[in-house]
């Protein structure tokens, strides 16, 4: 095995993402033989106790209250950013800026403005940065690319990209910060329908150049959140108002001709976790859905779809886990993403995707955004009663 350097990780955030990140650091080198051997730093959080506690918890070994003091430390080189949106582009610019390599949650940011001031700051750093469309490292779905990439769907006709969870049907679930545009930028367009807009990107290797979309809010007040962890919260009496979109649904054109509809909601009652890409090609087909993550389903010919167990060894990162047939989970995509990033950081490449992917992405939320609030875009039937 080849000799280690090591490397200081400094993470900002210890919410849902923080912890999966965290697991991803803790384990990537357990697994993948890797150039770089990270060391897990220091944690940021704004309350000693509670980021004292999580340091703890998922392996941290301390912790500072201020993210400055973080990106200013000689004992870290990479800066992980697990904070909602509003403080992306703040401690991206200041990471770069102190010479660290930067990993980024996604969406890049709230707004186009501040990703284009990331990607500037990216571009004139010595640092790499990488922005975290974890789905891309699903082993199905990189096999999903690969397929395309061989040529063996053919030309793209097709792509129906969804996105569809249910953790907000209740309407008494509480405003947690996924629901407030200050915060988020925007709703389930930018939570989960960023990651489908990558999705599709990615596995197509085609850009989406434009679009036409319908939002809706259906739930429009809700009680303000008091305590929340994850996805689960509590709230009280006081109730506030849902400032983001509850679902998008929009349709675009591929740079390479395909025509794409893409839904992101999280109404889908049922739906907990189904990302799901659907592409035809003038040569087959493919299905994914994340609910079931380790399949991948092809149609070749005229064979109509057979399943792909993906998890041989010559599958995408499948090797370096478990024995054929005994699968992975949400978490190890985290796990792959680390791995592309530390190796790219060793070998002196920008690793993908890049800022500049993730503005891309942010281009489209945006896109997506106008033409949802263009009433000329949409064509009156009858009334709605
Ligand atoms: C909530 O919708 C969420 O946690 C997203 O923020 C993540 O990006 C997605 O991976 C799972 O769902």
């Amino acid at each position: 095995m080849s000799e280690k350097i090591g490397i200081g990780v400094g993470m900002v955030g210890h919410a849902f993402m923080g912890r999966v990140h965290s697991q991803a650091w803790r384990s990537v080198g357990a697994f993948f033989d890797l150039p770089l051997a990270p060391r897990m730093a220091v944690l940021a959080g704004r309350s000693r106790e509670r980021a004292s506690a999580a340091a703890a918890r998922l392996g941290w070994a301390d912790v500072e209250t201020d993210w400055r003091k973080l990106v200013e430390r000689d004992d870290v080189q990479i800066v992980d950013i697990c904070t909602p949106g509003d403080s992306h582009a703040e401690i991206a610019v200041a990471a770069l800026e102190a010479g660290k390599h930067v990993i980024c949650e996604k969406p890049l940011a709230n707004t186009v403005a501040e990703a284009e001031a990331m990607v500037r700051a990216a571009a004139s750093a010595p640092g790499r940065s990488m922005v975290a469309f974890n789905y891309r490292r699903v082993p199905a779905i990189a096999l999903a690319r690969r397929y395309v990439e061989e040529g063996r769907l053919g030309e793209i006709r097709h792509v129906r990209a969804q996105y569809l969870q249910d953790w907000i049907v209740d309407p008494e679930f509480p405003l947690v910060w996924r629901l407030r545009k200050d915060k988020a930028g925007s709703g389930a367009l930018g939570d989960i329908g960023a990651h489908i807009i990558d999705t599709a990107e990615y596995v197509t290797g085609q850009r989406v150049v434009g679009v036409s979309a319908l939002t809706e809010t259906f739930v429009k007040e809700r009680p303000l959140a008091e305590e929340s962890a994850g996805l689960s919260a509590t709230g009280g009496a006081a109730t506030g108002t849902v400032t983001v979109d509850d679902a998008a649904l929009f349709i675009g054109r591929l740079s390479g001709g395909a025509l794409a509809s893409f839904e992101a909601t999280r109404f889908a009652t049922g739906r907990k976790n189904a990302l799901r890409i659907e592409l035809n090609g003038s040569l087959g087909s493919l299905a994914f859905d994340f609910e079931a993550m380790n399949e991948l389903w092809v149609s070749e010919g005229d064979s109509g779809f057979t399943r792909i167990l993906v998890t041989e060894p010559g599958h995408p990162y499948a090797g370096a886990w478990w024995p054929p047939g005994h699968g992975l989970g949400y978490e190890h995509t985290f796990t792959h993403e680390i791995k592309d990033f530390l190796e790219a950081i060793a070998e002196e490449r920008d690793p993908a995707p890049s800022f500049a992917d993730g503005l891309r992405v942010q281009r489209v939320l945006a896109a997506v955004e106008r033409s949802a609030a263009d009433a000329s875009r949409y064509t009156v039937v009858s009334e709605a009663s």
